[in-house]
């Protein structure tokens, strides 16, 4: 038996000896690689911090006392040690465990998050009720250093020593993002990490330089500022230390009996402390650490890589087409080839969003922020006014964070830039990842325009238009692979609709990769005699009256479809739209995304379960024209 088979809780591994903690972070580790491997997850963020959570379950009791990962995605090693082990192989899946923390798999999860930069904030609102209501506790914050350059991290940080509480933050320092953390701050932890171990040594440099002779007491002012100058020269931490932490670090963050003594040594500590830790992304796994940035998220082995290109049908010859990602990173290549004022600019993203290989391609013409979606659409505002044309490529969820910014740094100036959105819809990470409230965040608001694509070629229709329209365009598309068109895509134009159908008095308006999917309903619809129309909306912002207006005016059933919430998505806007224009429809059915969060699974299964699959359309739809016409169908 090993000794990982005798641990279930954070109890049995406080029952270890502390030699024997090493022995039980192979075993893990062995564990985590063979299982994610195979399921696909988050495997390099995990395996840095797995003796860095054995050694924190070691000190720390948080069935009482407090622990926040930032993200979220390297709890896996924590998920093993609270009573989850023999779940592993379910990550991700359907029913399985869910890859970021989540409070309704065990208490020692104490928010359901995913979004970086957070957990400095939420560890110091959970100190500070502890102080309200007089709680003996210690709360600790688990931050990554590119998590660190995230501006609510900055804020947590210099509004902490206003509070007068205790907290650990411990900065897991691996100098990688998904792709190299980039930032001055991260050069600050190099410096740090490459600068002399020093560990509390500023006391004795203070002490040092009150002694010296010629020094001592007696310093008058323009001494005692080189002296601090001189101090925060070579005093490791000292930005910390004016921000209130006390520094420690940085120290190897894989040596466990080390962590160990230190973290029972800064369980006493009282007031701000900051660890900083050395870490490996990807320990212990030659592949993920040699390549860390390819293996931030492995696939299921069933799959491809994360290469932007879509998981091949079973054992069909059917060649693979590619995902929206993909192409939309090929045609801006293009684009900018052609017009040099065209520019890219992420949040930390360039793999996902596909950006990469625009920096490969036309090098400068790219900028990573780091995870700071409010400096990149801001930034990009300042692009605009300097007569550039800013392309943001950035995941719809990630993009909420800089909603204010698309406000005033964009719609209020009018400013030219597409918002690139990316996995807009349903993706397997859960809650926080489902690129699902875009339309609504975005048309509400003066100026935008939101649109969406239904096929590969037409996205590079709508990029290309997008990137020429005077104003900010909010482009969306999900994580899946782009079809090709059903036609030659007809050319875009502003607040235009598409009839692809002209069928009977049963309506589909659907948007974006509904599109495919209602043309597929309505061929199954057609087999039970049921002929349809079938709309292309384009744009959710503005809604085509033209078109829309005598479709629902025929209409038996008016049937709206979309991978976004319905509150607010793009049948709302229609609705919104017909009735401003004394349209009323007799019959309709809003499919989309109902009023809850949607937990994770494999995006297939997601879509199936919600019913925006060709077959669910139908059957709903079946389900609508049964009824008596004049009773309105409910979503
Ligand atoms: C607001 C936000 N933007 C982007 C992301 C995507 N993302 C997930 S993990 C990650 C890198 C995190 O790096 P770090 O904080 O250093 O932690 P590590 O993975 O290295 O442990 C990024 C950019 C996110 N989760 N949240």
């Amino acid at each position: 038996m090993s000794l990982f088979d005798s641990v279930d809780s954070p109890q049995d591994v406080r029952r270890l000896a502390v030699d024997e903690l090493p022995v039980l972070a192979a075993e893990m580790r062995a564990e985590l690689i063979e299982t994610i491997s195979k399921t696909g997850g988050h495997l390099g963020s995990g395996l840095g911090v797995l003796e860095l959570t054995i050694a924190l379950h070691y000190i720390f009791d948080f069935s009482h006392d407090r622990l926040v990962f930032d993200v979220g995605h390297q709890c896996y090693p924590h998920k093993m040690l609270t009573g989850r082990k023999g779940r592993l192989a379910t990550m991700r899946m359907d029913d399985g465990l869910c890859g970021f923390p989540h409070p309704e798999e065990s208490d020692t999860d104490l928010f359901h998050t995913g979004h970086a930069g957070t957990s400095i904030s939420l560890a110091l609102g959970l100190a500070h009720a502890d102080k309200i209501a007089g709680n003996d506790r210690r709360t600790v914050a688990v931050i990554g250093d590119a998590g660190y350059g995230a501006g609510v991290a900055f804020e947590a940080m210099n509004a902490a020593s206003e509070l007068d509480l205790n907290l650990l933050v411990i900065l897991n320092d691996n100098e990688m993002s998904i792709s190299p953390t980039i930032g001055a701050m991260s050069r600050y932890f190099t410096r740090l990490r490459t600068g002399p171990l020093y560990t509390g040594a500023k006391r004795e440099l203070t002490e040092f330089i009150k002694h010296m002779p010629v020094i001592g007491e007696t310093l008058d002012r323009s001494i005692r500022e080189s002296a601090s100058v001189f101090k925060s020269v070579i005093a490791p931490g000292h930005v910390f230390e004016e921000l209130g932490f006390e520094y420690f670090g940085p120290h190897d963050g894989h040596d466990l009996p080390r962590l160990v003594h230190t973290l029972r040594d800064l369980r006493e500590r009282d007031g701000l402390t900051l660890l900083h830790l050395q870490t490996r992304k990807g320990a212990g796994c030659e592949l993920a650490a040699d390549d860390p940035n390819r293996l931030h998220g492995v696939k299921p082995k069933k799959t491809v890589p994360n290469d932007g290109e879509a998981e091949p049908p079973l054992g069909a010859p059917v060649p693979k087409r590619p995902a929206y990602t993909t192409v939309f990173a090929n045609k801006l290549i293009e684009l900018a080839r052609e017009d040099d004022r065209i520019v890219a600019i992420t949040a930390a993203m360039p793999d996902g969003t596909g950006l990469v290989e625009m920096e490969r391609a036309l090098p400068g013409r790219v900028a990573d922020v780091g995870i700071c979606e409010q400096h990149a659409v801001a930034f990009a505002g300042g692009l605009a006014k300097g007569a550039y044309k800013p392309v943001v490529a950035i995941y719809s969820t990630f993009l909420q964070r800089g909603y204010d910014m698309v406000f005033q740094e964009l719609l209020i100036q009018d400013a030219n830039c597409v918002l690139a959105m990316d996995r807009a819809g349903l993706v397997d990470d859960g809650a926080t990842h489902h690129g699902l409230f875009d339309i609504a965040y975005l048309r509400t608001m003066p100026n935008s325009v939101c649109m969406a694509p239904a096929s590969a070629e037409e996205l590079e229709a709508m990029l290309a238009f997008a990137i020429e329209h005077r104003g900010t365009v909010g482009l969306r598309y999900p994580r899946d692979v782009a079809p090709a068109a059903s036609e030659p895509v007809a050319p875009i134009e502003f607040g235009k609709a598409h009839t692809l159908r002209d069928g009977g008095d049963v309506i589909l308006a659907a948007y974006g990769e509904m599109v495919p999917v209602a043309e597929a309903a309505a061929d199954r619809l057609l087999a039970e005699g049921i002929d349809c129309t079938v709309i292309n909306g384009r744009f959710a912002k503005p809604i085509d009256v033209a078109t829309f207006g005598p479709a629902a005016r025929r209409a038996r059933l008016f049937v709206t479809l979309e991978e976004h919430a319905l509150a607010g998505g793009f049948g709302s806007a229609l609705i919104e739209a017909l009735a401003q224009a004394g349209v009323s429809i007799p019959a309709m059915l809003m499919i989309g995304i109902p009023d809850a969060f949607v937990e994770h699974g494999t995006r297939g299964r997601l879509l199936e379960k919600l019913g925006l699959t060709p077959e669910g359309v139908a059957d709903r739809i079946l389900e609508a024209v049964g009824r008596p016409v004049s009773a309105p169908v409910g979503a």
